[in-house]
């Protein structure tokens, strides 16, 4: 039976959009986009082979052994603030630090805590490693909330921070941790001797053996500041952070490093909705659970006079202001960008992130692999932004 022309014109075009349809369902996943998704940088720096850095490098010797006089070993400690029960996820971090670094080089151990270490916690840190471990209360006026803060709108603004799912912004000791390590850990009596720290958090893992000095490194090839991971922060934890540093710096433009990660700080290419929502702050930050640093840098008259403009402008109560963006713009603006390292051989995890590179050095991580959460996460990566505009070294 003949059709008119504009039926069977109709029906082709209810076939062709019916195997659109269909193709739309079936075409392999890897070739939609969701909205949000990044395009991924060309290749992880971390599958490629990766040695020991170039530089100085003072590798394992007799006079690393714990306890003796005139050690090699400079002034520079392994550093955790950590609760009394966090005791199991200490000694795990411990174990895996001590297997695959200290105990060659037996730095000592200094932890930190707001109420006084219980004799458990001391007894089972110490029976972890050969070296010393050193337990100090942090002073009530290094941790109390600072006077100027008015508890009334604190409690308001954290109200609406949870409305914006901010993590932790109803949690007052959060918020103490975060100025605490910010501004005051390096003001401890406990640290007055000394000059670099490695920070440890409770249940972080370590997978690659590390045969030589890192503080060594840092001292040896004039570094400030190591990271392994570098990430996007909440922009809602931080909307007038990036605004108090811009007043900040017109105050004192002196204090701007001539070779500063400016760019780094506000590329507004990757994320641009970040950088809007953090008002002109890309909020890429070294995630500071892991840090390797010169406490120099901290106690620079630069640093101290930022710390105290923030201090005062309130953000880490009424905001949620962390140490890792505050770390990571000061080091971006006043450090020579030339001395901040990638401890690209250095494997790493805290939950959910990884630094795991390619080394028959590494095990118990998959070499290249970020995260083992959602993959969404892979969104949170900043490291690009880093290599991009400052480098791998
Ligand atoms: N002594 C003490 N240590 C704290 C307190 N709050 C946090 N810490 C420590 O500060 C560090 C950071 O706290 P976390 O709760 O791990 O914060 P976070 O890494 O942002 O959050 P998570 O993703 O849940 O690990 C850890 O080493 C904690 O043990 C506190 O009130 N007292
Ligand atoms: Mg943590």
């Amino acid at each position: 039976m003949a059709m008119a022309r504009p039926v069977r014109a109709f029906g082709l075009a209810a076939i062709l959009m019916w195997c659109f349809f269909i193709y739309q369902i079936f075409i392999p996943s890897a070739g939609i986009r969701r909205p949000g998704d990044l395009p991924s940088f060309e290749r992880d720096p971390n599958l490629d082979p990766t040695g020991e850095p170039e530089g100085l490098l003072v590798h394992v010797s007799d006079a690393y052994a714990p306890g003796i006089e005139n050690s090699a070993r400079i002034n520079a400690t392994l550093l955790a603030l950590v609760r009394n029960e966090e005791l199991p996820g200490m000694l795990q971090a411990m174990q895996d630090l001590e297997r695959t670094w200290n105990h060659k080089f037996n730095y000592p151990w200094t932890f930190f805590n707001d109420e006084p270490f219980t004799e458990e916690f001391k007894r089972k840190t110490k029976a972890q490693t050969k070296a010393e471990c050193r337990y100090e209360l942090i002073p009530e006026e290094h941790w109390a909330t600072p006077s100027w803060i008015d508890m009334n709108l604190y409690e308001e603004s954290t109200k609406m921070l949870k409305e914006q799912d901010v993590q932790y912004a109803d949690m007052i000791s959060y918020h103490q941790m975060c100025r605490w390590n910010s501004g005051m850990f390096y003001k401890h009596p406990a640290l007055k001797n000394t000059q670099f720290y490695w920070r440890v958090e409770p249940k972080v893992h370590f997978f690659c053996d590390v045969d030589y000095d890192v503080f060594r490194y840092m001292q040896d090839n004039n570094k400030t500041y190591g990271f392994t991971i570098n990430l996007y922060d909440s922009p809602e934890s931080i909307p007038s952070l990036w605004p108090e540093t811009l007043k900040f710096l017109a105050e004192h433009p002196e204090y701007k490093h001539k070779n500063s990660a400016m760019d780094w700080l506000t590329d507004n290419v990757r994320r641009p909705d970040h950088n809007r929502k953090a008002n002109g702050y890309s909020t890429c930050h070294f995630w500071s659970n892991f840090e390797i640093a010169d406490m120099s840098f901290w106690r620079s008259k630069a640093y101290e006079d930022y710390f105290n403009h923030l201090d005062r402008a309130g953000g880490f109560f009424y905001e949620r202001w962390g140490d890792a963006p505050v770390h990571s713009i000061a080091l971006g603006l006043f450090e020579d960008s030339s001395r901040i390292h990638w401890f690209r051989d250095i494997g790493y995890q805290h939950i959910p992130f990884f630094n795991c590179p390619n080394s028959p050095k590494c095990k118990g991580c998959v070499t290249g692999r970020l995260t083992d959460g959602e993959s969404w996460l892979h969104r949170e990566d900043c490291r690009p932004n880093w290599f991009k505009y400052v480098g791998m070294d």
